[in-house]
């Protein structure tokens, strides 16, 4: 006998499940909503779209005329803006200030981005509806345009020709150019033209693939289930995209000046007594250090907010000792809490119904370190007040800086993650982990973030997270997880923080020396030397691997090292007036060559050297062995900013790369501002302020520095407008050299009363209309620091 399963409709042969789709096609009606043009097609599909700024525009594809994609948390929302409207028979165009959206009608209907010129700079040719709920977008594209951004990616620094996933995975190997998906999502591209710089934005927390590998002709974007929600954002040059994109996705606030330090990290320093010692051997070898790292050995067995009394007898009397020599304590706190039915956090969590649930109700579990293991619900914001709550377990002790790890969320099993049919509530929303689970990083950061900074009285929170999405950089920095020992990966680091930074993510850093795998002598002087440009600096390594500790391995890679890490410390006025910029603007800290000169097709291409900010070229060496390497230097003069010697630009050079050094080059003449280095940072005892100039400026065009100075530690600079913005310009007019310092805003009373103008070499042939002294070929100048000044050289 057989029964209608006999007949199911999947097994007759006809069922294709790529034909039960339909597209995007047959325009039906339009209508404007407030702010909303509203587009109806055939299937009952709607386009909607909304004009947020005069650059920016929101576009949501979907089923059903009732519902409306909401922005999920990783976009900060701009409100809808009027917008003028044009409708014939086959196509309609909404317009507003230099952005114009044409919706043309068809089978595929098409959607066409365009700039105040007319010029199409986006198109999507189609888009798809599945009938498993899925959907696809191709986007068209052409052989010249080029595609950075997509986040934390392994690979080159364009994403052309590369097929990646949107699916936070913990991935402890292998991290090579197959590995599509890592431990950030953010589906994000910029795309290069001959037009200018276009973005394109696709919210979506569910899983997504992107394929930018069939063909120069078109990227398709399948998305697993979910709206279709993207933005697109029109600019010149990556620069002004990038601030745009982050008007959207939110920037960073001002992290803790000790934060932008050198960490200490190991998994694991075992005991008190062991992270004492550390840190004791860190200022007798007079290696400047901010903070040490937990990993999860603090604990008593896994229980995150515990800490296990024979390893750690004292932690309150550690921390506290620790701070008073200058280093903050950073431990670990991941996602899953232990099921231990004598275990407060864990009660608390099932009495306050914090944890994930089955739609059904029952609890999920997951095994992790602590065995198996319950996971709060960071998208219910229930949760994240009690998770953020529970953080008075450490800051009561003195710690200010946490670091989430295994919040994709990581868990022991097949599937790496939790299971898809796991619910989040999502603020009176729920929606089963598949359509979410992208968010629960970027979620279980903003808990720690916000809890932090309540309990932290005005003291600036530092959060560390291996998992984000798109907006992450609003509450954490991020580690891009477990790399190796191997100088593949230290190339790789390169490009993947590059693109990082066009994605919204200034705040970023790789395991320094390597995590997995036994690190190398030379190596870690390299990867040092490069990690002290790179925004976030630590070096961490894997419980299994040999100790990489800078003195691990002889007097002169500690050398090495030492130097390295205070060159940062001497650069940090610069580097922190770069993070400031990123703040202020979304600029990443480290950039790509190419943004600094748009112009420039050559400089598109180089992915092993990068700006940070916009006036110091590094160049890491990435090779064994090696000490010379070449140098891709765009337009304008470059000094070397050890040696002097000076590199004129729109073309490759050989230049020395010792193993003592770092190959660094600043603009011939523009503004870096430096200091003293000292064991650890603490602005309110810096005492010297310099700014340096190397060689002198070729152009007429000013170079600018906007050096920010503020106590580094509170919020201050944010209420009371506590912090100076100096403007440092210098240019050439005719033979004239000028340099002149705007006090743009004056709110902190600096420790120091004059900042030193310093002119490297100048002595040789510049003459100079003021006071100064000379200290070898260098020409000094004294400025109080409360006067808007404005030199003149003269050649002699
Ligand atoms: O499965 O806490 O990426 O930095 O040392 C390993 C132990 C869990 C992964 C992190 C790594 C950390 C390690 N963690």
């Amino acid at each position: 006998m057989q029964s209608s399963e006999a007949i199911h409709p999947e097994r007759l042969g006809s069922y294709d499940q790529q034909s039960a789709g339909y597209w995007l096609e047959q325009m039906i009606s339009t209508h404007q909503e407030k702010h909303t043009l509203c587009v109806s097609f055939q299937h009952d599909i709607q386009v909607k779209v909304r004009h947020l700024t005069e650059s920016i525009v929101r576009l949501t594809v979907q089923a059903g005329s009732d519902t409306d994609s909401v922005p999920s948390p990783g976009i900060t929302p701009l409100a809808a803006q009027p917008f003028t409207i044009e409708e014939n028979q086959s196509s309609v165009v909404s317009r507003f200030g230099e952005l114009a959206v044409t919706i043309s009608n068809g089978s595929p209907a098409s959607l066409s981005i365009s700039d105040s010129q007319g010029i199409s700079r986006l198109r999507v040719d189609s888009i798809r509806f599945f009938a498993d709920g899925s959907s696809q977008l191709r986007l068209a594209s052409e052989a010249e345009a080029d595609y950075f951004g997509l986040g934390e990616k392994t690979g080159w620094l364009s994403k052309q020709g590369s097929k990646t996933v949107m699916w936070n995975s913990d991935v402890y190997a292998p991290h090579n150019l197959e590995t599509e998906a890592l431990y950030v999502s953010i589906p994000y591209l910029l795309k290069l033209d001959a037009k200018g710089a276009t973005g394109f934005l696709l919210d979506a927390p569910a899983k997504s693939e992107w394929n930018l590998q069939k063909s120069h002709q078109e990227i398709t974007i399948t998305l697993d289930t979910g709206a279709v929600d993207f933005y697109v954002i029109l600019g010149q040059d990556a620069k002004q995209v990038t601030e745009r994109y982050t008007e959207l996705s939110g920037r960073m606030p001002l992290p803790p000046a000790w934060s932008l330090g050198y960490h200490q990290s190991r998994y694991s320093y075992m005991s008190q007594q062991e992270v004492e010692q550390l840190a004791e051997e860190f200022r007798s070898r007079e290696i400047p250090c901010d903070a040490i790292h937990l990993d999860i050995h603090y604990m008593r067995g896994y229980r995150v907010f515990t800490f296990d009394a024979n390893r750690f007898p004292n932690p309150k009397k550690m921390v506290g000792n620790l701070l008073e020599q200058g280093f903050h304590i950073v431990p670990i706190v991941d996602p899953g809490v232990k099921r231990d039915v004598e275990y407060t956090v864990y009660q608390e969590g099932v009495s306050g119904n914090y944890f994930c649930r089955r739609l059904e109700g029952e609890l999920y579990f997951g095994e992790v370190w602590p065995g198996i293991s319950a996971f709060p619900d960071f998208t219910s914001s229930a949760t994240r007040s009690w998770w953020g709550e529970k953080h008075k377990f450490y800051t009561q002790l003195g710690i200010q800086g946490i670091w989430n790890d295994m919040n994709e969320p990581a868990v022991f099993n097949e599937s790496k993650t939790m299971e898809l049919d796991v619910m989040h509530q999502a603020e009176g929303r729920p929606q089963p982990h598949r359509a979410l689970h992208n968010l629960y990083g970027l979620q279980m950061s903003r808990a720690t973030y916000e809890g932090l900074r309540e309990q932290l009285q005005g003291e600036r929170p530092f959060v560390l997270t291996r998992s984000g999405y798109i907006g992450v950089q609003r509450y954490a920095a991020v580690w891009t997880g477990d790399n190796r020992s191997f100088w593949e990966h230290m190339e790789m680091a390169v490009p993947m923080l590059l693109n990082m930074g066009l994605s919204g993510i200034p705040f970023a850093g790789v395991d320094v020396g390597g995590f997995a795998y036994d690190t190398q002598p030379e190596l870690l002087a390299r990867w040092t030397q490069l990690g002290a440009f790179l925004p976030f600096f630590r070096n961490h390594s894997a419980i299994d691997a040999i100790r990489q500790e800078p003195w691990r391995f002889g007097e002169e890679i500690e050398a090495v090292c030492r130097a390295a890490i205070a060159r940062r410390y001497r650069l940090i006025p610069y580097l922190y007036s770069v993070f400031a910029e990123a703040a202020r603007k979304g600029w990443p800290v480290v950039r790509p060559i190419f943004m600094e000169a748009p112009g420039d097709s050559t400089a598109r291409t180089v992915a092993d050297e990068f700006f940070v900010g916009r006036h110091l070229l590094a160049a890491p060496v990435l090779r064994p062995q090696q000490r010379k390497r070449m140098v891709y230097f765009p337009e304008g003069e470059w000094v070397d900013v050890e040696s002097g010697l000076t590199y004129s630009g729109a073309q490759y050079h050989i230049v020395d790369a010792p193993l003592s050094h770092m190959p660094l080059f600043a603009r011939a003449g523009a503004p870096i501002a430096e200091t003293d280095v000292y064991s650890h940072l603490q602005f309110e005892h810096q005492d010297v302020l310099r700014i340096v100039f190397y060689g002198h400026p070729v152009g007429e065009t000013a170079e600018t520095l906007d050096l920010y100075e503020d106590d580094g530690h509170s919020f201050a600079y944010e209420q009371k407008n506590a912090y100076n913005l100096v403007r440092i310009q210098s240019k050439r007019r005719g033979n004239e050299w000028i340099v002149t310092l705007d006090l743009v805003h004056e709110g902190y009373s600096t420790p120091y009363t004059y900042r030193e103008l310093r002119f490297t070499g100048a002595a040789k042939c510049w003459q100079i209309d003021t006071d100064y002294r000379q200290d070898g070929d260098d020409i000094i100048v004294q400025l109080p620091v409360d006067q808007t000044s404005r030199l003149i050289l003269r050649p002699m």
